[in-house]
């Protein structure tokens, strides 16, 4: 019998293809590259990967802007190879998710091709089309996260389309059932291929306001640069009409429905709103007919993880969400690496990681962690002429892109690129990412990459960790000191995220759980806990 439920907790690797390793020397890498790097994972033990976008595609989202949701881009190898990596992940215990990017697709896609053609055609309505208005300005106020209006002239069919992104990624039409179903299909041909689940691109997308109502403004003080940066006016705009539509939920059954009939799949949906994320994250994965779990952006913004913060958005998981599950990520293909993003280059960033990296082992709710992130790899600093984000192309040099968090993984600092590719790889491999390479870090018992494997080790050996509910008790400053439990076990797990020694009092009946090597300062003698800087303690509650 699967376990249906082994998405709850389980801890997710991100791979980006492009840059995770190259197997036939183009610079890019690829499936067959993936393939002989699966080792690497299921020693960290994880329990199942998120490949990023390997679909076809002109690549101008690196994959986000999918041509053929049924084949596999040529540069990343073929079907053939993908069956391929399902096979070796599962001999290893992996479970395999995809990326499906449904909300819009590539304008080279043939729906697309079709639908601009004329206002007639069978898949004329398969996109979100609209009249100019008199002046001949686009229909409303509507902006592309990428820069500019988030409606594309098409002098064709003499109509505006729709993109939430580049104009190269049209908004597909969700009101209509034609387009819903195609998409179900699509997903039932990934599942009958033997995938165990989906990362689902910005659900909270799909579906927008058919008045087309103008966004209302925000005031300057109510916007939120948490996830995208301050010099992009759509951070400007409350928006209540072009995403989180309340009619999402309806596809989101209708999706789960389709994954109930296989044996045990399940989705993470990604939820990109500032205003109301944790909302939506409720909303979506309440019950159990609709997605199985959201992926939320509060730790991957700028504010630097903190006690407080920490305590505020899990307390606020629980209240809106008591039957929803999270999954929470630090670092992705699309922010700053949280090494630079939270940590200051004169700090012992490696003691900061490892604490941190302890407290995302013990939240309650799923876990993503982006390639290299178990490396403690910096944002790349790349040069203007390094950039192939068209994101950061657009805002730099306020914003940068996103490039920066995509470079090549670092395998073996005795090889050229550092394993990932014998030709010059897409983007650089930045000479301080070299002594960080796997093999520079693999069996030092004092390295970040042992620490994840402790850690994540840990987190298996205790249902607590992967299921239990979260209850957290008073600290001050830095600390932040929470019990998770389920059925008999009760784990109390005690973090000091600051550069200060601390203490504090828990009393009798805590005894410590040992995490064998983990070199954290932290002591217990009479019912006091002693923390050093960024230090950490487990305990077990009789
Ligand atoms: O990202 C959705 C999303 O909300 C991003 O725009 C995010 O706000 C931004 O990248 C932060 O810098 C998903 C994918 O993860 C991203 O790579 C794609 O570009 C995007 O969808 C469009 O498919």
């Amino acid at each position: 019998e699967p376990d249906r439920d082994w998405w709850r907790g389980a801890v997710i690797y991100q791979i980006y293809p492009r840059s995770f390793q190259d197997s036939d020397g183009d610079g890019i890498g690829d499936l067959r590259g993936i393939l002989t790097r699966l080792p690497h994972i299921a020693s960290l033990g994880a329990d199942a990967i998120w490949i990023s976008p390997f679909f076809r595609s002109p690549m101008a989202d690196f994959g986000y802007d999918v041509s053929d949701y049924r084949d596999v881009e040529p540069m990343f190898g073929t079907l053939d190879d993908f069956d391929a990596v399902v096979a070796e992940a599962h001999r290893l215990g992996l479970k395999v998710m995809i990326d499906l990017v449904l909300s819009h697709t590539s304008d080279a896609h043939p729906w697309f091709r079709e639908s601009r053609g004329s206002r007639d055609n069978p898949k004329s309505d398969w996109y979100v089309w609209a009249d100019a208005k008199p002046d001949g300005t686009p229909p409303n106020n509507w902006l592309s996260i990428f820069g500019g209006s988030a409606w594309a002239w098409d002098a064709r069919r003499q109509q505006y389309y729709m993109h939430n992104f580049l104009a190269e990624q049209p908004d597909l039409n969700f009101h209509n059932s034609e387009v819903q179903d195609a998409l179900l299909d699509v997903t039932r041909f990934w599942l009958e291929r033997g995938v165990d689940g989906f990362r689902l691109d910005t659900i909270n997308f799909y579906f927008h306001s058919q008045g087309l109502e103008d966004n209302p403004a925000l005031a300057p003080e109510s916007r939120d640069y948490s996830t995208a940066p301050a010099v992009n006016p759509y951070n400007w705009q409350d928006h209540i009409y072009d995403k989180s539509r309340p009619e999402n939920v309806a596809f989101l059954t209708r999706f789960r429905a389709l994954l109930d009939e296989y044996p045990a799949a399940a989705a993470v949906g990604e939820v990109g709103d500032a205003q109301r994320g944790l909302q939506i994250v409720a909303d979506y994965t309440a019950g159990s007919d609709r997605v199985h779990m959201c992926y939320s952006f509060d730790f991957l913004s700028p504010d630097k993880i903190s006690a407080e913060r920490v305590r505020t958005v899990l307390e606020e998981f629980d209240r809106v969400a008591s039957d929803g599950w999270s999954c929470w990520a630090f670092s992705n293909h699309d922010v700053m690496r949280h090494a630079s993003r939270w940590a200051a280059s004169e700090w012992d960033r490696t003691a900061y990681l490892k604490v941190i990296s302890a407290l995302l082992m013990s939240l309650r709710g799923s876990v993503c962690i982006y390639q290299g992130e178990e490396l403690g790899l910096p944002e790349a600093d790349l040069a203007f002429e390094d950039l192939r984000d068209p994101y950061g192309i657009r805002f730099w040099p306020e914003f940068k892109g996103r490039d920066g968090c995509r470079t090549p993984m670092v395998w073996d600092s005795h090889q050229p690129n550092a394993g990932f590719s014998p030709a010059r790889p897409w983007l650089p491999v930045p000479a301080e990412h070299l002594t960080m390479a796997v093999n520079t870090q693999a069996d030092d018992d004092n390295s970040l990459l042992e620490h994840y494997r402790r850690m994540l080790a840990f987190r298996a050996a205790h249902p607590a960790l992967i299921k239990g509910s979260i209850t957290f008790n008073d600290a001050q400053g830095d600390v932040v000191v929470f019990t998770r439990r389920h059925g008999n076990e009760q784990i109390l797990c005690a973090f000091n995220l600051g550069g200060n020694d601390a203490a504090l009092e828990l009393g009798d009946g805590v005894s410590p759980v040992s995490i064998p090597g983990h070199g954290f300062s932290g002591t217990s003698a009479g019912g006091t806990i002693k923390l050093g800087a960024y230090g950490a303690w487990f305990g077990r509650i009789a």
